[in-house]
């Protein structure tokens, strides 16, 4: 068993109210996507440590963080996010080992953590209520609240970035938080929950729970000291965790991954969509909830950008994530047998493009990135997620085509449309049912101050930017009567 080198704490624990603890059901092996090999261990946090972080958290909630000024939290946060800043390159080696990321990836992912602390560090003290003008008589305001205890159910393809948008907004508001990161991907959550306690979030603020979905998660949920449940998942834990939160009448923010369109017109500027089409696909392995596998082309462009796309794909360098190549290996043997899975029901579908495996550690989850085209919008392969490297190319004819397609699934997260039109790009970006809408890019660099979430099947609520704010609030209308 190799020890990961970058690590400052033990990563065999659970952080509850300011105390590293053992979990009472031991530990569970962690492994090294890139190889296979049994790297360590995390806690098997269970009933027992949830339990005992709800209260931790209930007791800070009302000891001190209620009452800690906006600006003393933003402050806090602000300093969080400069020692994730000065850790940069050690949080970005423990994930590129936790979960298989090339190393520029999961430094990416470090700096917008930080981004994450910057921005709801100064947002904190800048959460207003409005006067609403009424009866003579009347005074009428409002007061934004935090919910309380909030729980945090984080999945195992951007733990950095997640944890960065959910428990930095809830902090910021001011609940208190129990953290249950992926049992495939838990040792940022740790060092993010230690740097915290650096940076002065006092005990009992912040408290993380690793642990299977079943145990740890399944407790968090139904446990009724929690006020808010935010959730990245997929679709089926994400229905199961707003069952578990309905019974305690508490309210849930789902984001449940896609199967995002980007749809390319025949007067699109190909040179510069054509590196977003493909990125945006094999990007983390194609594990995003925002990853793009469907790509719709006008006809008359179609041939070209088959060819164009394949083209990349074929020169697609595929490698452990300490290589820093394109595309890393899967997180677990079960995503690989669930990707592989999908890629064998395409059988009956031209392969457009695939990378070619190289000489790769037997015991790693590699996948070949793989191009499909030629594909009829309700097969298997454009109407489900894969989350996984692999793309379809579907071909429309007219606008109306192009648009029944895009909303042709159950989901809705992300779309993007790559048109010279102005005109239609404004249609598009009208008709398009999703949370947000790219014209002429994908992504926008993934800004957190930018509002994202999804309807239908992707989920319900909004993270990042301000609106995550007021998701981890509670609205108060105070009406006083004055003569
Ligand atoms: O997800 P789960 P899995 C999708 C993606 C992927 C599929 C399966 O399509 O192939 O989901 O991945 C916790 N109560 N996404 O099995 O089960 C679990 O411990 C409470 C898209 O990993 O949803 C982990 O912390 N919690 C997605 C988290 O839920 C439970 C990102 C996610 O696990 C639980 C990940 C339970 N009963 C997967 N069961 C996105 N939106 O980006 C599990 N968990």
């Amino acid at each position: 068993m190799t020890a990961i080198p970058e690590l400052w704490f033990d990563p065999s624990r659970c952080l509850i109210a300011g105390e590293w603890v053992k979990a009472a059901a031991g530990t569970l092996p962690l492994y090294d996507p890139s190889t296979g090999a049994e790297i360590g261990a995390i806690a098997r946090g269970g009933a027992t440590e949830i339990d005992a972080a709800v209260t931790a958290a209930t007791e800070a909630f009302h000891g001190v963080w209620h009452r800690t000024p906006a600006v003393e939290r933003g402050r806090i946060l602000t300093r969080l996010g400069q020692l994730v800043l000065e850790r940069v390159e050690a949080l970005a080696m423990i994930e590129a080992r936790d979960v298989g990321k090339p190393y520029k990836q999961a430094r990416a992912d470090a700096v917008a953590l930080a981004r994450y602390m910057e921005f709801y560090g100064g947002a904190a003290d800048k959460l207003l209520g409005q006067t609403i003008p009424y009866m003579d008589g009347y005074t009428v305001y409002t007061l934004r609240e935090p919910h309380g205890v909030t729980g945090h159910i984080v999945p195992w393809n951007y733990p950095m970035q997640i944890i960065g948008r959910s428990v930095g907004a809830a902090l910021a508001a001011g609940n208190a938080c129990v953290l249950k990161p992926a049992e495939d991907a838990c040792l940022t959550a740790l060092a993010f929950a230690d740097l915290a306690k650096q940076a002065g979030l006092p005990d009992g603020v912040l408290n993380v729970v690793p642990g299977l979905g079943a145990e740890a998660g399944a407790a968090l949920t139904a446990h009724p000291g929690l006020h808010h449940i935010s959730f990245t998942g997929s679709v089926a834990t994400g229905a199961a965790v707003q069952i578990a939160a309905g019974a305690n009448v508490i309210p849930v923010t789902l984001e449940l991954g896609g199967k995002s369109p980007q749809v390319v017109f025949d007067d699109a500027d190909l040179d510069a969509a054509l590196p977003f089409l493909v990125n945006a696909g094999i990007q983390n392995a194609g594990q995003t909830c925002s990853a793009s596998s469907r790509i719709l082309v006008q006809r008359a462009r179609y041939d070209e950008v088959v060819e164009k796309m394949a083209a990349r794909y074929g020169a697609l360098r595929v490698g452990p994530a300490v290589d820093d190549l394109d595309v890393g290996p899967l997180i677990s043997a079960k995503q690989k047998g669930l990707v592989s899975g999908f890629i064998e029901q395409g059988h009956d579908l031209q392969l457009a493009g695939q990378a070619t495996l190289g000489d790769l550690p037997s015991g790693g989850y590699y996948v070949p990135p793989t191009l499909f085209a030629g594909v009829s919008p309700d097969h298997t392969l454009a109407q489900n997620e894969v989350f996984g490297p692999v793309q379809v190319v579907i071909p429309f004819e007219d606008e109306a085509e192009a648009i029944a397609i895009a909303n042709g699934t159950d989901y809705g997260l992300v779309a993007s449309v790559w048109t010279d039109s102005g005109a239609r790009q404004m249609r598009l970006a009208k008709a398009i049912r999703a949370g947000q809408v790219f014209l002429n890019n994908y992504g926008a660099g993934g800004g957190v101050e930018l509002p994202f979430g999804g309807i239908g099947k992707s989920g319900h609520g909004r993270e990042k930017g301000f609106e995550a704010l007021y998701g981890f609030t509670t609205l108060k209308t105070v009406a006083a009567f004055h003569g």
